[in-house]
């Protein structure tokens, strides 16, 4: 049998880096695409190394030829300049659609965020948190953009018969660091397990999930995640007492909720 070829964009971003070791299996190659400098192949290390930019058009099309699937994380991660969103986050997620329809690559997986329902009150959907199809109720810009990528999963899905599996990441670092995050954190071996349930799970059309941990204090529901067969196997709990700061606010988004508009910020 082949090996499967996996397509990891922002690669060399935060949540790319974390799960470059932790995706590697036998009978899997990573085909890693950054437009960031990444790090060489470790000894043994089954990668191929890509540096490209999702938005440009012909990069896409090579990078997804001969491709099983496609983990879309590439793009801006935070508040930005609209024009900047459009360009990286939503005309680029197009281009990586584009580019996985034109090479026939029928699985994709889209980094959304919390953020594309950052105005969603905390407890608004009662006891079991929102729900992971939620309609949009963006934050900020990059809510914003992070909703579009969702639309445009949607289109392709519909469009052309492609699985398209969009994450609501809520906190994706190694460990949560404030309190919100006690609610939103995504352990990095969570999120390797979600993303293993999107790319395993047989036919799974298109969906909107959570991408949190089966965290005590969690306002979201991790119902839509687990039908793919994701089993969360943390909890930001256990790092409770090393939290001190924040509060977990009134909306999903926190802080985003009141950062300028357009402005890049350190979030
Ligand atoms: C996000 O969407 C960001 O990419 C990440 O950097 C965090 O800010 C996260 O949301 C969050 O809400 O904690």
């Amino acid at each position: 049998m082949s090996d499967q070829r996996v397509l990891l964009t922002g690669a060399a971003g935060v949540v790319g880096k974390l799960m470059r070791p932790r995706l590697a299996r036998a009978g899997r190659v990573l085909r890693l695409l950054d437009v960031a400098p990444l790090e060489p192949a470790a000894p043994g290390e089954r990668v191929e190394l890509v540096t490209a930019s999702v938005t440009d058009p012909d990069a896409m099309a090579a990078a997804c030829h001969g491709v099983d699937a496609i983990v879309h994380l590439g793009g801006l991660s935070r508040e930005d300049s609209w024009a900047r969103l459009l360009e990286i986050n939503i005309d680029g997620t197009h281009t990586v659609l584009e580019a996985a329809r034109a090479a026939g690559v029928s699985r994709v997986v889209l980094a959304s965020s919390n953020h594309a329902v950052g105005f969603r009150r905390i407890g608004e959907a009662g006891p079991d948190g929102l729900p992971g199809d939620s309609s949009p109720r963006p934050d900020t810009y990059y809510g914003v953009s992070k909703a579009a990528i969702e639309a445009l999963g949607s289109l392709y899905h519909s469009r052309f018969g492609m699985d398209v599996t969009c994450l609501r990441i809520g906190s994706c670092f190694e460990r949560p660091a404030d309190t919100r995050q006690l609610s939103l954190w995504l352990s990095p071996d969570d999120c390797a397990r979600l993303l293993e349930s999107c790319l395993a799970t047989g036919k799974p059309g298109y969906r909107i999930v959570w991408g949190v941990s089966n965290n005590t204090r969690s306002i979201v529901s991790l119902r839509e995640a687990r039908e793919i067969g994701y089993e969360s196997r943390d909890d930001a709990e256990e790092f409770a007492d090393d939290v001190t700061s924040g509060d977990v606010g009134e909306f999903i988004g926190g802080a985003f909720c009141t950062t300028p508009l357009g402005l890049a910020n350190p979030l």
